[in-house]
C-alpha cells in the first residue's frame, strides 16, 4: 500500500516483529529515510500495541551496528573481510574436512528458535541430507523443551497454547507459573487486565515479586526450583476438599491411579516447608482455580527451566485434568513460548530427533516419507542426535567442526565459560548472524545474513498461528539470506538443486514434508495466511477440492475456524472432542516432587535464578546495539532482598561478586524487597565479568535435556 507521508510517498508493509514469541503484527513505512519507519497495526495478539525492542527493532538494521561482507579468519588470527565465494568454499572446505578425518558425527549444525520455519526446515534437511550427520539441534532446547515434552506426554500433541490467547481474557481464573509477562510479552498484560476486568482472577507463581506478579489476586512466591511440589499440593487439595472432577476422569483422562499416590504424599504442610508458600495460601488458589467455571494454568521458563521441568510441568497439567479444566472451551493449560518462531522452530527438523510436521526421527513410516520427499533412501537418514547442551559439551572432543545460525551461546548457554573453552577448541566454526556476536567473534568465517525486513518467511506464534513477514526492503549488496547460505553450501557438498533459496519454495516444499504429521501444514499457503489473520495448525490440505485455498483444515478432535476477536482460521482450538493420544484420552503424569540438582550449602548458601529484563533480548546481540534499550538496561546487576543485603554488608551499587561451583560472576547490588531473602536474580542478556551463565547448572532434565537455569547454588560477597 502507497500512502503520503508529508510531501514523500511511502509504502506500507504490514509484517510482524523480529523478536518474542507473541510475534506483534506492525507496518513497516518505507520512504526516504534511512531505515523504515515501525507503525502499530491492528492484530489479535497484540491489539496495536508493540514494546520497547518492537517499536525500535528497525535500529538494527542500520549499516552501523550489522555486519554487511562475510569476514574469514587468516593465518595471524584475524577477521578480514572476504568475497562470498571466498568465505562458502571454506566453510564447505571446513565441514568436508572434519567429515573426511573423523566421520559425518564430527560435523554438527546448532539453530535457533528465532529462524523462520522455512530456514529451521532447510537446515535440519541440509544436515540430514547433505552433512549427514546426525548432529544437530538448537536454543530452543534452552527454551521451552520442558513443556514441549510434557504436553506431548500428556496430550499426545505439543502446540503451546492450545487456544488462541484471547481466551485467556474471557476464562474465570488465570495461575501463570514463572512468566514475568509484563516484561517479556508486555502486550499480552492487556489480556490478563481484561480477565479481572471481566470479573476473573489472577494467581502468579515466582520467586519473585515482578511486575507481573503486582497484577495478581494472589502472588505465591516458592523457593526457586519446587513448582512440582507446590502443583502437588495444590492437586492434594483438590483431592481432599472434594474438587476431583470425577466424572471428567473416568470419560477424558487415563492414568489417574497410578497418579494419585504422588499427590497423596504431597500433604499441605509438607509442601508449606518444601515451597514456602503458607498453607492458607495453598488453599486459597485451590478455591480461586475450583470456583471459577473456567480456568487456565499458563507455565513459561520458571518451572520449565530446570532439571525436572518435565515433571513439573506434568503436574500442572495433572491439576488441569483433575479439575477438568482441559480440552474444554476457555479452560487448559498452555505454554507461553518465547522466541520469534518458538513454536515453528520446534515441529520441521532442526530439533536432534525429529523429521518436518513434528515426525520423530526414530518413527521408520516417517523417515520412509520424508525420505521420499526429499529423494534420499530412508537408509541414509541420520538418527536422533544429542541435545544442546550436549552437543556443545562434546566440540573439539567428537565434534570438531560446527555451523551456528541464530543463536549466540557464549552468552546463553549454561555452565558459558566451558562452552566457551569447547567451541575454541574446535578444529572450525562458521556462524552465521547479523551481528558481530560474541559466537561469531570466535568464528572461523563468519557469514552476514539478511534479517526480517529484508527477506519473506513465516513463523509460528506461540498460539500455533502460522504468520507471515513479509520483504519491506532490499537488503544491504554485502549480505545474502539464510536461505540462500544453506543452498550455496549445499552446493558445495554435491546437492546442487535439492535446497531453494527462495522462501515460498521451501515453503511448499515444508507443506509436503508437514502432510499427515502431527504439525500439518499442507493446507497452509502464503495467500492464505495474507488473506487472514495468520492459520492456525493442524491444517491439512483439503482433500476434496484440488487447490482450493478455502476450505478449513481441522485435525481431529479439534474446533474448526471458532470466532473469537477476529474470524479464525485453521485449528485455533484443540482437543476439545477428544486429545491427540492413540485412545483420545489425555494421560495423568505420575510424579513426585525431587530437589534440585544443587541446593544450597553452607559454602554455596543462596539461590541463583535467571532471567530476563525489558529492554533487552536474550543474548543481547540484537538490543544491547540499539541505544534506547541499553539506556534503559545498561548492564547486569544483582537483585538481593535488604536484608540479605544488611547480612552481606552491602548497599545498592555496589559491586557483587556471585560465585558458584562452575564459576564467579561481578556486577553491582540492586537492593529489592521484591525478591525472596534467600534468593539472588541476575538476568542472562550479558557477555563480560557480569554474565549470569558462567554460573548456571548444565544439570540436564532426564525427559526434555533442558538445563537447570532457574536454580542453582551460589555464595555471595562484595567483590
Ligand atoms: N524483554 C524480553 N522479552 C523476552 C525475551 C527476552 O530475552 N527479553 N525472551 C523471549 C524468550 S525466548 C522467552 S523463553 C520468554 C521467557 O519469558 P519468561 O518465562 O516470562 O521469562 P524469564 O525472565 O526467563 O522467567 C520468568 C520468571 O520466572 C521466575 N522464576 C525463576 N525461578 C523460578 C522458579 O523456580 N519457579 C517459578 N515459578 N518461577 C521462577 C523469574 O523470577 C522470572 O520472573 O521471553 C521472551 N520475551
Ligand atoms: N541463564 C539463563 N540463560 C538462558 C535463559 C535463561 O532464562 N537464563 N534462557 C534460555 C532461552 S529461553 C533461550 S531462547 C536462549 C536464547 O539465547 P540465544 O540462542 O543466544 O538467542 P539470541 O540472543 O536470540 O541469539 C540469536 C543470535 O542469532 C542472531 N539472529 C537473529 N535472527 C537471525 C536470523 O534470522 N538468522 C541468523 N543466522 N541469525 C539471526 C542474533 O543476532 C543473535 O546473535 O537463552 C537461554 N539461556
Ligand atoms: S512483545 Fe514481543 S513480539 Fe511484541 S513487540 Fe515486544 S518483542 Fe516484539
Ligand atoms: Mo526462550
Amino acid at each position: 500500500m502507497t500512502t503520503a507521508v508529508g510531501d514523500v510517498a511511502a509504502t506500507d508493509v504490514d509484517t510482524h516483529c523480529p523478536y518474542c514469541a507473541l510475534q506483534c503484527g506492525m507496518t513497516l513505512r518505507v520512504g526516504s529515510g534511512a531505515l523504515p519507519e515501525v507503525v502499530e497495526r491492528a492484530f489479535p495478539v497484540n491489539r496495536g500495541a508493540l514494546c520497547g525492542k518492537g517499536r525500535t527493532s528497525a535500529e538494527v538494521l542500520s549499516g552501523a551496528v550489522r555486519l554487511s561482507e562475510p569476514l574469514v579468519r587468516d593465518a595471524d588470527g584475524q577477521l578480514r573481510a572476504a568475497s562470498w565465494q571466498e568465505a562458502l568454499d571454506r566453510v564447505a572446505e571446513g565441514l568436508l574436512r572434519a567429515r573426511a578425518r573423523h566421520g559425518r558425527d564430527a560435523v554438527a549444525v546448532f539453530g535457533g528458535g528465532g529462524l523462520t520455519n522455512e530456514k529451521a526446515y532447510a537446515l535440519g534437511k541440509f544436515a540430514r541430507v547433505a552433512l549427514r550427520t546426525s548432529q544437530i539441534d538448537y536454543n530452543g532446547r534452552f527454551c521451552m523443551s520442558s513443556a514441549a515434552m510434557a504436553q506431548n506426554r500428556a496430550f499426545g500433541l505439543d502446540r503451546g497454547l492450545p487456544f488462541p490467547l484471547a481466551d485467556v481474557a474471557r476464562t474465570g481464573c488465570v495461575i501463570l507459573v514463572g512468566s514475568n509477562l509484563a516484561d517479556t510479552m508486555p502486550p499480552a498484560l492487556r489480556w490478563l487486565t481484561e480477565l479481572k476486568e471481566n470479573g476473573g482472577t489472577l494467581i502468579v507463581v515466582d520467586p519473585r515479586r515482578t511486575r507481573t506478579a503486582e497484577q495478581a489476586d494472589l502472588h505465591l512466591q516458592p523457593r526457586p526450583g519446587t513448582d512440582l511440589a507446590l502443583a502437588l499440593g495444590l492437586l492434594h487439595l483438590v483431592v481432599t476438599e472434594g474438587r476431583l472432577d470425577e466424572e471428567f476422569i473416568a470419560s477424558r483422562t487415563s492414568g489417574w491411579e497410578e497418579t494419585l499416590p504422588g499427590v497423596m504424599a504431597h500433604w499441605p504442610e509438607l509442601v508449606e516447608r518444601i515451597t514456602g508458600v503458607p498453607v492458607p495460601q495453598l488453599r486459597r488458589a485451590v478455591a480461586m482455580f475450583c470456583d471459577a467455571p473456567e480456568s487456565i494454568v499458563l507455565t513459561a521458563r520458571g518451572p520449565e527451566q530446570q532439571s525436572k521441568g518435565t515433571d513439573t510441568v506434568g503436574a500442572w497439567i495433572n491439576l488441569c485434568l483433575a479439575t477438568g479444566r482441559a480440552g474444554r472451551p476457555l479452560s487448559g493449560y498452555g505454554c507461553l513460548t518465547g522466541q520469534g518462531n518458538g513454536q515453528g522452530g520446534r515441529e520441521h527438523g532442526q530439533k536432534a530427533d525429529q523429521l518436518p510436521g513434528y515426525r520423530k526421527l526414530d518413527d521408520p513410516a516417517a523417515r520412509a516419507y520424508v525420505a521420499g520427499v526429499w529423494g534420499v533412501d530412508p537408509q541414509d537418514l541420520p538418527g536422533p542426535g544429542r541435545s544442546a547442551y550436549e552437543l556443545l559439551d562434546a566440540l573439539g572432543r567428537d565434534i570438531k567442526a560446527l555451523l551456528v545460525m541464530g543463536s549466540n551461546p557464549v552468552v546463553s548457554a549454561p555452565r558459558a565459560g566451558h562452552v566457551t573453552e569447547r567451541l575454541a577448541a574446535l578444529d572450525f566454526l562458521a556462524v552465521c548472524d547479523v551481528v558481530l556476536s560474541e559466537t561469531a567473534q570466535l568464528a572461523d568465517v563468519v557469514l552476514p545474513v539478511t534479517q526480517w525486513a529484508e527477506e519473506t518467511g513465516t513463523t509460528t506464534n506461540l498460539e500455533g498461528r502460522v504468520i507471515l513477514r513479509r520483504k519491506a526492503i532490499d537488503p544491504p549488496a554485502g549480505v545474502r539470506s539464510d536461505l540462500e547460505v544453506i543452498s550455496g553450501l549445499a552446493a558445495r557438498l554435491g546437492w546442487e538443486n535439492s535446497f531453494p533459496a527462495d522462501p515460498e519454495e521451501v515453503f511448499t516444499e515444508l507443506r509436503q514434508a508437514s502432510a499427515g504429521g502431527p504439525a500439518d501444514y499442507s493446507g497452509i499457503t502464503y495467500d492464505r495466511i495474507a488473506a487472514s489473520d495468520g492459520v492456525f495448525w493442524p491444517c491439512p490440505a483439503p482433500e476434496t477440492e484440488p487447490g482450493s485455498d478455502t476450505a478449513t483444515g481441522a485435525g481431529p478432535g479439534t474446533e474448526p475456524a471458532a470466532g473469537a476477536e477476529t474470524a479464525e482460521d485453521g485449528t485455533p482450538r484443540l482437543f476439545l472432542q477428544r486429545f491427540a493420544t492413540p485412545d483420545g484420552r489425555a494421560r495423568f503424569a505420575p510424579v513426585e516432587h525431587r530437589p534440585a540438582a544443587e541446593e544450597p550449602s553452607a559454602e554455596y548458601p543462596y539461590y541463583l535464578t535467571t532471567g530476563r529484563v525489558l529492554a533487552q533480548y536474550q543474548s543481547g546481540a540484537q538490543t544491547r546495539r540499539v541505544r534506547e534499550l541499553n539506556d534503559a538496561a545498561p548492564g547486569p546487576f544483582v537483585q538481593l532482598h535488604p536484608r540479605l543485603a544488611e547480612k552481606l554488608g552491602v548497599a545498592d551499587g555496589d559491586r557483587l561478586a556471585v560465585t558458584s561451583r562452575r564459576g564467579r560472576a561481578v556486577a553491582p547490588a540492586r537492593v529489592s524487597a521484591a525478591i525472596r531473602p534467600d534468593t539472588v536474580f541476575m538476568p542472562f542478556h550479558w557477555p563480560g565479568e557480569g554474565r549470569a551463565n558462567t554460573l548456571t547448572n548444565p544439570a540436564l532434565d532426564p525427559a526434555s535435556r533442558m538445563p537447570e537455569f532457574k536454580v542453582c547454588a551460589v555464595r555471595v560477597e562484595r567483590a
